[in-house]
């Protein structure tokens, strides 16, 4: 074959699995509806890739919630808890979701099992189910799966090729349990039920199988290149067998390219974008088929075809054959531009969703292969579009590089945080154990149905700030009535966090329907950066101003960091992350002295995405971080002294990263925690971090009500680390998700608990 991809969405191009498995989880609709639903998804891939000329389909990459967990099922390792769940879809859905599979949305957690953990996979927004290996998993190979979308494929008339997690990257991700040993030690008999899988699916007729192992891109785990080395001998040796693709991706496999080399694998493919092409050269390759990754398959941006081409006519003579893919699974990129109505031409022009770079695998697979002559058009295209691009006036706005120009580590220094303390003690005059809320309330049918009938034309600008106003009002009331010390205007106003701010800046833009699935049926729709980013006009300052004037408490400011609005966009790719981030941040940092400069007293800036985007490799690490702190501590440097600044970090899996919070300087900074039993406070003393901190009190991803007992204990707890004067009360994370019921009862408990330990 000459062209594939790793892997394609399967949410739907319209988002259609997500509404039939919530139809299905609400007892809306039955099995059989949903299993249509999931067949139709599968036979429309199939064609659309077929139908662009891509001659390798790759086939399991359906999945129903997540494929880490379909790796887990096949594997026979779903955790003893779920077992009692007979059937397999229900059983695979409770250890998802919780609940006993099919019991509504927001199923109570009363009601049964806990569901698996989730978190992210690698550095993308994407995450994934993380198994469970306990001393009592005992593996056991169920191919059900794989063998009927392989065979469904067949009756279909392509001959697919099944995609499977592979075992050292599923061993690598898996968590171990109840007191087992590291699960990659279990990675003998897990490789066994491989070698059975391969001979099930010779027998099944598959000619070609490929096993995901993205894990060798990382240094997550030591001596990676000899795992690889051994497993993949041993799986090569199977006598009866497809051909091995062995594939990586989100880096360069480095040594795990020269060890896959040395094994009986018939193929080997590379992330060319994110990993380069000099490993793959020297990695002694030339007997093997080598999927070359160069189409960006997480990114949106047009492919140089001239560029790519000539980085596969490098790789000519350093590998046995050559096919052209996407560097990963398309899974991180919406389906398609057709429906896009609202780009304008020329930015339509420079992007390619997954159908527009299944396209450009083809041409550049067939003008590897015949010459770019051959594919003169898509070519020329290709070259007129990224003209286009280079020259937009849009990508270099001159006041911003003027600006950013003369940056200078002033502008991200505040003066000593203890300094800065007295002062705002004194300003803003709040007790020990201050209580304070992350920043969103419930979103309210009332506030969908307001931004709906805005969207419509239903209402008007003024009805809808009406509206928003009202919700506002409402919020202050509740904080008030519960009787919190720093309230919060609730962001009715934002659908997103980064989509909020996306839309009004200069430099980015929204698309219509580029849906990408970030969990299950949840999906994000992910603001493109495109230019210079300029903001036209305050952002937030009205809605702040106006939930002020409702009390005398102070209300924070409430605004998303550089770094997250990067994490959860589409990023120009024609110059340095570090360098857009400057620009964002430069975006924050004039909202940050609006808002002050309109009366707020504490400003807060989120930067849940901060862990998420740390290099996967731990030589990247020092650099990505230092220009994020950067791009933070310019956003919110701007201040008077007075000013507090809040920053908030959702995850509790801070290891690598708990220097950089330090190193942020914000005054107060809030940190989930209740679900790590406060083992953050423990590791920020570790480094001698002295600023104040808000350890979540209470776990808000739960429905549950936590007593107010409970919230006490966990405040003594939190107090045995951090003395109370620099001990702040909230919960977790936003409350955006909870119902209003849940909030005032979850909260009044809180602000008990503070209250009994003050
Ligand atoms: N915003 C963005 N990315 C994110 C988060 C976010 N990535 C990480 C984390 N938060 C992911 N969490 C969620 C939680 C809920 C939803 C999506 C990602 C969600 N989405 C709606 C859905 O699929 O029904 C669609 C929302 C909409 O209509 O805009 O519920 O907070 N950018
Ligand atoms: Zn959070």
């Amino acid at each position: 074959f000459i062209a594939t991809v790793p892997g394609t969405a399967r949410i739907g191009a319209n988002r259609e699995l997500k509404r039939a498995v919530e139809a299905y989880w609400a007892g809306r609709s039955d099995r059989a509806a949903l299993e249509a639903v999931a067949a139709d998804l599968r036979a429309t891939s199939r064609r659309a890739l077929t139908d662009s000329g891509i001659d390798s389909v790759p086939v399991n990459t359906f999945s129903y919630y997540d494929q880490v967990l379909d790796t887990a099922v096949m594997l026979g390792a779903l955790p003893p808890r779920v077992e009692a769940i007979s059937d397999p879809l229900d059983r695979y859905f409770a250890a998802a979701r919780g609940g006993a599979g099919h019991s509504g949305p927001d199923h109570s957690d009363t009601d049964s099992v806990a569901p698996l953990e989730m978190t992210k996979w690698f550095d993308t927004n994407y995450h994934y189910i993380v198994p469970e290996i306990g001393p009592d998993t005992s593996f056991v190979l169920d191919a059900t799966k794989v063998l009927a979308e392989l065979a469904e494929a067949a009756a279909d008339g392509v001959h697919g090729r099944p995609v499977v997690i592979g075992p050292i990257t599923f061993l690598a991700l898996s968590k171990a349990v109840d007191g087992a040993d590291a699960p990659l030690a279990r990675l003998d008999e897990v490789v066994a039920l491989y070698a059975d899988l391969l001979g099930r699916l010779a027998e099944a007729g598959a000619q070609w199988v490929q096993i995901d192992e993205p894990i060798l891109v990382t240094d997550a785990v030591e001596n990676l290149p000899a795992l690889a080395e051994s497993v993949y001998s041993t799986l090569s040796e199977v006598a009866t067998r497809p051909s091995i693709l062995v594939q990586t991706y989100f880096g360069d496999a480095r040594e795990s390219l020269a060890a896959l080399a040395r094994t009986g694998v018939e193929g080997v493919g590379v992330d060319v974008v994110a990993g380069g092409v000099e490993s793959v050269k020297s990695a002694g390759l030339g007997d093997k088929v080598v999927v070359a990754g160069v189409v960006d398959g997480r990114n949106v941006w047009r492919t140089d075809l001239d560029a790519a081409l000539a980085t596969l006519e490098s790789l000519r003579g350093s590998v046995g054959s050559l096919a052209v893919s996407t560097s990963c699974s398309t899974l991180h990129v919406p389906y398609t531009l057709a429906g896009e109505d609202g780009l304008d031409d020329a930015l339509r022009g420079w992007l390619a969703f997954a159908s527009e770079k299944h396209d450009e695998v083809v041409a550049l697979a067939r003008a590897y292969a015949n010459g770019r002559a051959d594919q003169d058009e898509a070519f020329d295209a290709a070259a007129t579009a990224l003209a286009s691009r280079t020259n937009d006036p849009r990508l270099h706005v001159d006041s911003v590089r003027t600006r950013l120009a003369g940056l200078s580590s002033a502008d991200w220094t505040r003066p000593d945080s203890a300094a800065r303390r007295a002062v705002q003690h004194a300003a803003l005059n709040l007790p020990a154990l201050a209580t304070t809320t992350i920043g969103s309330y419930p979103q309210t049918t009332d506030i969908r149905k307001a931004r709906q009938a805005l969207r419509t034309g239903a209402i008007d600008d003024a009805e809808y700030t009406r509206r928003m106003r009202a919700e506002i009002a409402d919020v202050i009331a509740l904080q008030e009535t519960i009787g919190l010390d720093v309230l919060v205007h609730g962001e009715p106003e934002r659908n997103d966090m980064v989509q909020y701010f996306a839309e009004q800046l200069d430099g980015f833009f929204a698309t219509s329907n580029g849906w990408v699935q970030s969990y299950g049926s949840r999906c994000v729709r992910p603001p493109i950066l495109f230019g210079d980013v300029v903001r036209p006009t305050p952002m937030t300052v009205d809605w702040t101003a106006y939930a002020q004037s409702l009390t005398a408490k102070p209300v924070k400011g409430m605004l998303t960091g550089p770094v997250t609005i990067l994490a959860w966009s589409f990023v120009r790719d024609d110059q340095p992350l570090a360098e857009t981030a400057n620009q964002v941040a430069f975006a924050i940092r004039d909202e940050t002295i609006d808002l002050e400069q309109s009366g707020a007293a504490i400003i807060q800036v989120d930067e849940p995405a901060l862990r998420e985007l740390l290099p996967l490799r731990a030589a990247d690490r020092a650099a990505y971080l230092a220009w994020a702190v950067t791009a933070f501590r310019l956003s919110t440097s701007g201040v008077a002294d007075a000013t507090q600044i809040h920053t908030h970090l959702c995850y509790s899996e801070f290891g690598e990263v708990i220097g950089a919070i330090a190193d942020l300087d914000a005054d107060v900074t809030s940190i989930e925690a209740a679900r790590s039993h406060m083992e953050v406070l423990a590791d920020l003393n570790g480094i001698g971090f002295a600023n104040q901190v808000g350890p979540g009190v209470y776990d808000i991803h739960s429905p549950r009500v936590p007593a107010a007992d409970e919230v006490t204990a966990s405040l003594r707890e939190a107090l045995s680390a951090v003395p109370a004067d620099r001990l702040w009360v909230n919960p977790d994370c936003g409350l955006k998700t909870r119902t209003t019921d849940e909030v005032a009862e979850a909260l009044t408990n809180m602000v008990a608990a503070a209250h009994a330990v003050r």
